[in-house]
């Protein structure tokens, strides 16, 4: 599965994933290799030989096609080198942003795909360290072939505005000119609602708006059309009412024939900051959310839709309207699962607990700065994204640091001047960086980490914010809360780890930060317990973060029917 709905009708698209694909592992230490057929999607760490490897390891695949062939990778864990016939067409580093590949002139026939897969760590990855979730081996997300005429889309986003005269569809696509002659042709930009989009009836009656614009691409040129329809009649996406329509944008040629096209789906919604108040066409926002780590002892970080379906559902039931995907950008399906269920996500760039020592990594900003540009040009358009949030709990405390924050908050502006920005603090009173964001995050843990009761601890922060920093009178979310407890783990004493202890601490906390007036809502740390680094054993027992609500196999814990009745409360 590449997505939840079409995203071409004229272009030619192969899945090359959701099968087997040959692989074998290249250890460095001399090892034998492991050679065997891979699931793609999926991670090595599913497979009993190579259940706990980490390095490199090759996987290959043969198919045939030619002309001008773009390859998508929607995710390889952690660093891929991709080959086709043996030349290097791409290399990219992050598990969790899709990359492509466009080689031109392919000749017709039988192809060899292979792909170097590393998930090794060291000086090179300044984001995938030795940290409390896993970095897993392999091509975990979804494999696309595609096959481009002369010109094709790069991208397409589009921007709802909601102006006196109504909702208005604001559209920007990139067209590439893949030849050495000149293109000419048109564009034609068409908006309709998401379940007229059926096979065949572009342009036909039922556009809720359309609108064509000539273009001209120089040699192997690159051009950025913009255009804009006003959409008066149309019905706003909301967390109740998540109303979607697609937006097809139509490539033609001199001679009106069709060249290529891209849909992807959108949502007539605004996100604003008012005051205190995070806005969602103009209706104050109440987060009750949880941290999801994309983790699961069956798939790894491989989850495939079925398990992100149960998620979100397990989520809703208990009573959840967000997501936060902790700690880096997440899968385009689960993104979409959330456009359709009206599942608010809170999405951020890669990284978790980075000193300023690891910020200082030769690669970091590199990589952080590629992270954003993939995350935000992929997801510009999923309405169920209200806030883009960066370097949870990084050195935030730190002059150097906050000049990482506020290059990669300028960074968000310039990419997307329409969803508020933030960064989840764990700095306490030493935060440099509140007057950088847009909404005020922290991640507290009174009884747990410590034991000071959760009312004091909240407003003696919520104080100093207001009376010290530029955070003032900014929304401030509470994106993480939380206390740990081993599935199972029942005693009448609720010590720390048992399921009583959790239960009555996050009912605590939650009830303390849902009553606080300042507070605009909370994400629980977190859904799922969730596997972690070797090197975290001895804070983690079983290797594991054990602050799900949920176990790994999803089996609640007692906290459950506590936030269940708080979250459906409120
Ligand atoms: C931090 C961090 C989470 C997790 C949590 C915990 O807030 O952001 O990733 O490590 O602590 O379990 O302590």
């Amino acid at each position: 599965m590449l997505r939840m709905f079409a995203t071409h009708r004229i272009r030619k698209q192969t899945e090359l994933s959701s099968g087997l694909w040959d692989f074998v592992t290249s250890p460095e230490n001399g090892g034998t290799p492991v050679k065997r057929k891979m699931a793609v999607p999926g991670c090595w760490q599913n497979v009993p030989e190579t259940r706990t490897y980490r390095g490199k390891a090759w996987y290959e695949k043969r198919f045939c096609a030619g002309g001008n062939l773009r390859l998508e990778f929607k995710g390889v864990s952690h660093t891929a080198e991709v080959y086709l016939d043996g030349e290097k067409i791409a290399s990219h580093y992050n598990a969790y942003t899709p990359f492509a590949a466009v080689v031109r002139n392919v000749p017709e026939g039988e192809h060899g795909l292979r792909v170097l897969v590393d998930n090794s760590f060291g000086p090179e990855s300044a984001l995938h360290v030795e940290n409390d979730y896993q970095s897993y081996g392999g091509i975990t997300r979804a494999v696309a072939l595609e096959e481009l005429g002369r010109a094709y889309l790069a991208w397409l986003h589009v921007t709802p505005e909601k102006r006196e005269e109504g909702w208005c569809a604001r559209l920007e696509a990139e067209v590439c000119n893949l030849t050495e002659a000149s293109f000419e042709g048109k564009l034609c930009f068409v908006i309709k609602e998401a379940g007229e989009a059926k096979a065949g009836n572009v342009g036909n009656t039922g556009d809720t708006g359309r609108v064509v614009c000539p273009i001209t691409l120089a040699k192997n040129g690159t051009k950025r059309i913009q255009a804009e329809i006003l959409c008066p009649d149309v019905e706003e996406w909301n967390p109740d009412t998540p109303i979607l329509y697609t937006a097809e944008a139509v490539l033609t040629d001199e001679r009106g024939e069709a060249e290529d096209d891209l849909i992807d789906r959108f949502g007539f919604r605004e996100v604003k900051v008012e005051g205190r108040d995070i806005l969602m066409n103009g209706r104050k926002l109440t987060i009750k959310g949880f941290c999801r780590h994309e983790d699961h002892p069956h798939f790894g970080c491989a989850l495939p839709f079925s398990a992100m379906w149960q998620d979100l559902m397990t989520m809703r039931d208990l009573g959840a309207n967000s997501v936060r995907t902790s700690h880096y950008p997440n899968d385009e399906i689960f993104l979409d699962l959330c456009d359709e269920t009206g599942m608010l996500v809170w999405e951020e760039n890669h990284a978790r607990g980075l000193s300023e020592e690891a910020m200082r990594n030769p690669n970091f900003e590199r990589q952080c700065e590629d992270c954003i540009r993939e995350m935000i040009g992929a997801h510009y358009n999923h309405p169920s994204i209200y806030i883009w949030g960066i370097l949870n709990e990084c050195a935030s405390h730190t002059e150097y640091g906050r000049s990482c924050y506020e290059a990669q908050l300028s960074l968000i502006r310039s990419l997307d001047q329409t969803r508020p920005r933030s960064f989840a603090s764990c700095q306490f009173k030493t935060d440099l960086c509140l007057g950088l964001v847009d909404v005020v995050s922290y991640n507290i843990y009174p009884l747990w980490y410590h034991d000071t009761p959760v009312e004091e601890f909240l407003s003696s922060l919520y104080d100093w914010i207001q009376e010290n920093t530029e955070g003032a009178g900014k929304p401030f979310l509470i994106t993480e809360v939380g206390a740990g407890a081993v599935y199972g783990y029942r005693t009448p004493e609720k010590v720390k780890w048992s399921e009583e202890y959790q239960a009555e601490a996050i009912e605590k906390q939650l009830n303390a930060i849902l009553s606080h007036e300042g507070t605009s809502g909370v994400y629980i740390w977190q859904y799922c317990d969730c596997r972690v680094c070797d090197s975290w054993f001895s804070t983690r027992p079983r290797t594991m973060n054990n602050k799900g609500i949920v176990d790994e196999y999803r089996r609640p814990k007692l906290s459950y029917e506590v936030i269940k009745e708080i979250y459906s409360r409120r």
